[in-house]
């Protein structure tokens, strides 16, 4: 038999037991034993202090080109894969990159890429397809290192749409990357519509036609790293042709419903030749061409940033009550005033409206026929 005060004894004992034990299972215990990485290692990890530096100019399929920055001009590109140690740090058009292993560009030759240099700017869009599924709502990065965001729009054939246009400029003041608004096919159709849109914004563009000199444009891609985006279609590879003669860019026609065909299928980066009396082979700066996109999700930019994108709208918010959505719903917005005080372009708060409202699935804005009042506002 056992008594009350031994049960009790015996209980105490039980529970210091557990307690020790408890102890051993959290702290203690991972203090005591050395974990994964504090365990001596093997062999050393080599410091690859021999790596090269080079840029990524084009991704495909797991092999990637580069070119060597210290490299002659007429230089072979380099392929590359990447090194295991990376893990799953992705590597993207723009990239500046450390090379090790064979980076002689000889046909068959494999190089390895080491070390990915911190990107100055990253320019990402949400592959919103579809966006009720997670794949749909995927981020991905469209290019790093870059200085500008070339937007290009055809005039007509196909039709300029405002509303990706606003969405672009989203991204761009989101990715810190400077806008640049590039009107192509101004022989089919004139700029005002457009143009007059984006009116109450400092928006550099320009104005394209088959027969025009490029001059302008020229001069505000040189020295920088320049992306295009744009629908299929609205010419970027054309033009791509026209600034880099021997590019050799695919280029496709545009299909019946206006949409073109996607003809270009990964993103390329191009050097820019240099204006005439600079060195020949001097690198100018460099212009990527990317594939058409349908949509440029911002489902990973905030509500506060997308107004970002809205410079013409920023400074009446300052009127909102606090935390104010913006939304049409709310009554004290100082939006609304804003607008009907002609301040800015009422269309302009509808196309950020519409953004709020895709963001958080009340709406999408892409289909043009659901903005029947504006026949540009699609996106
Ligand atoms: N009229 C006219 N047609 C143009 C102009 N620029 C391009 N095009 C035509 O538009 C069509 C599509 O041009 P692409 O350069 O392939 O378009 P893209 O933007 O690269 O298309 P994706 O690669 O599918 O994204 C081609 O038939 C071009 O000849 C222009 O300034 N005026
Ligand atoms: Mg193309």
């Amino acid at each position: 038999m056992v008594g009350d005060g031994d049960r009790q004894e015996l209980r105490r004992r039980q529970e210091a037991v557990l307690a020790t034990r408890r102890r051993e299972y959290d702290e203690d215990d991972v203090r005591v034993r050395p974990g994964k990485s504090s365990r001596p290692r093997t062999r050393t990890r080599p410091r690859h202090a021999d790596a090269v530096d080079g840029f990524v100019i084009a991704v495909d399929r797991g092999r990637y080109t580069c070119v060597l920055s210290e490299a002659a001009p007429d230089a072979p590109a380099v392929t590359a894969m990447r090194a295991r140690e990376l893990g799953r740090k992705s590597v993207v058009v723009g990239d500046r990159v450390g090379l090790v292993g064979d980076t002689s560009g000889a046909a068959g030759a494999l190089a390895r890429i080491v070390r990915i240099a911190e990107r100055r700017s990253v320019l990402r869009r949400t592959a919103d397809d579809d966006e009720t599924t997670a794949e749909g709502r995927l981020e991905r990065v469209v290019v790093a290192n870059a200085d500008q965001l070339v937007i290009v729009s055809a005039l007509a054939d196909p039709p300029p749409r405002t509303g990706f246009i606003d969405r672009c400029l989203v991204a761009a003041y989101d990715a810190d990357i400077e806008p640049l608004l590039c009107l192509t096919k101004a022989d089919l159709a004139g700029p005002e519509q457009v143009v007059g849109y984006y009116a109450e914004l400092e928006l550099p563009y320009v104005l394209i036609r088959p027969d025009s000199d490029l001059d302008a444009l020229r001069s505000l891609l040189a020295g920088r790293v320049s992306v295009l985006v744009g629908h299929s279609g609205v010419g970027k590879s054309t033009l791509v042709n026209r600034l880099v003669p021997d590019a050799a860019r695919a280029v496709g026609t545009v299909s019946a419903i206006g949409r073109g065909r996607h003809t270009s299928t990964s993103a390329v980066a191009l050097p820019l030749p240099a204006a005439p009396g600079v060195a020949p082979g001097t690198v100018a700066g460099w212009i990527v061409d990317t594939p058409g996109v349908r949509s440029f999700g911002l489902a990973h930019v905030s509500a506060e940033s997308l107004l970002h994108g809205f410079p013409d709208l920023v400074e009446a918010t300052v009127d909102c009550p606090p935390n104010c959505p913006h939304t049409p719903d709310e009554a004290d917005c100082a939006l609304d005033a804003w607008v009907a005080a002609g301040k800015a372009d009422p269309r302009r708060l509808a196309s950020y409206r519409r953004l709020l409202a895709s963001r958080s699935g009340e709406g999408d804005a892409r289909e043009p026929e659901r903005n029947p009042g504006d026949p540009l506002a699609g996106s």
